[in-house]
């Protein structure tokens, strides 16, 4: 069975785009492949956060991992803190990646735009993914597509090293979906949809009630022209609102356009806050019911002691490789 590996930063609730980018493939390669799911908290301290929410949005983000239908019987979901083998590896990929080609990724760019100086974190973050999932000998990397430069980086750095020392690592691929692999921002469709947006309109949290979804999508930034058609380049929200809508109800993209032809974007976003509203209620459902159990800490502590024992093996071998350490 191949190995799929992949996290969720504890930075804010999950929203739409994280649950259609990346969430649903967890659920959908569970059943036939073997899977590994983190809560990546050490990619949460690359910006400020404070202690006591980050700990809370760790258990949030796990929970809500469960309520789509990630199944702890079938994959492996953890911290990734808990398992000391993500800096670790870290720090060995640090040493075999250079500034130059960590400067040129463009979510570094964005986050530290405008600032003086911005976090060595903020910086190497991008190998510390790489060692997230070369630490797992993964096959397969769900992700949303603003991580396609990341994956690259990942890729690029797992061959180095292959053929710098022995053959060390998988060489991973990314995984995107069709519908949902970049949802935008509802406020501004030129930005991507992102968890830690100042605007709490510019997405819709897994957990927000039914009014809070509703007022989300009737402000949700269209055009003037009042015709429900996709068209990214000139129609950019509409034709996000569209890709979401098809995306949560499983109507392709050219069936929702005949059906709402002739009508207006008041019609259209009424239904899609139904069809939205519809498709959250059982996951808060689910979630509201194993947020506080004593049985997600458990998941969670079997699932990190699982997860240290795969990377164990292959610190070992990095070790052994790069001549780390007395070797016995
Ligand atoms: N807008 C999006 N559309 C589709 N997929 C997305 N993902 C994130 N935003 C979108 C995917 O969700 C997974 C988890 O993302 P993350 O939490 O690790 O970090 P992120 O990409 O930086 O997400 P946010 O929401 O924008 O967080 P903040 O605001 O904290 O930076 C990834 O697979 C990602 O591709």
């Amino acid at each position: 069975m191949k190995r799929v590996f992949s996290g969720v930063q504890p930075t804010g609730n999950i929203h739409l785009g994280n649950y259609l980018g990346a969430l649903k493939q967890f659920v959908e390669l569970q059943d036939d492949h073997e899977c590994i799911y983190c809560i990546v908290d050490e990619h949460a301290i690359t910006v400020p956060q404070d202690p006591k929410e980050l700990r809370e949005h760790i258990l949030d983000v796990a929970a809500l991992y469960l309520a789509v239908g990630v199944d702890p019987k079938k994959s492996i979901v953890f911290v990734q803190s808990d398992v000391s083998g993500h800096a670790e590896l870290g720090w060995v990929l640090c040493c075999n990646s250079s500034t130059g080609e960590l400067s040129r990724m463009t979510q570094f760019k964005d986050k530290s735009k405008n600032k003086e100086s911005a976090p060595t974190g903020l910086f190497t973050y991008p190998v510390l993914m790489a060692a997230d999932i070369l630490l797992y000998d993964t096959d397969v990397v769900p992700v949303g597509n603003d991580q396609k430069q990341h994956i690259e980086l990942c890729r690029d750095l797992a061959i180095r090293i292959n053929n710098k020392y022995k053959k060390t690592f998988v060489v991973p691929e990314g995984r995107f979906m069709k519908a949902g692999a970049r949802v935008m921002a509802l406020d501004d469709p030129t930005k991507k949809m992102s968890k830690s947006a100042e605007n709490i309109h510019s997405r819709i949290s897994l957990l927000d009630e039914p009014s809070k979804i509703k007022k989300s999508i009737m402000k949700a930034t269209t055009d003037s022209e009042g015709i429900v058609k996709f068209d990214i380049e000139n129609k950019p929200g509409i034709s996000n609102l569209l890709s979401i809508y098809s995306a949560l109800s499983g109507i392709s993209i050219e069936d929702l356009e005949a059906k709402y032809e002739g009508k207006g974007y008041g019609d259209f976003k009424k239904d899609l806050v139904e069809v939205t509203v519809e498709a959250l209620a059982p996951i808060k459902a689910r979630y509201e019911e194993i947020r506080h159990s004593e049985e997600l800490i458990e998941i969670l502590k079997d699932g990190a002691a699982k997860a240290d024992a795969i990377a164990q093996k292959t610190m070992a071998r990095v070790k052994e490789n790069f001549g780390l350490g007395l070797g016995r």
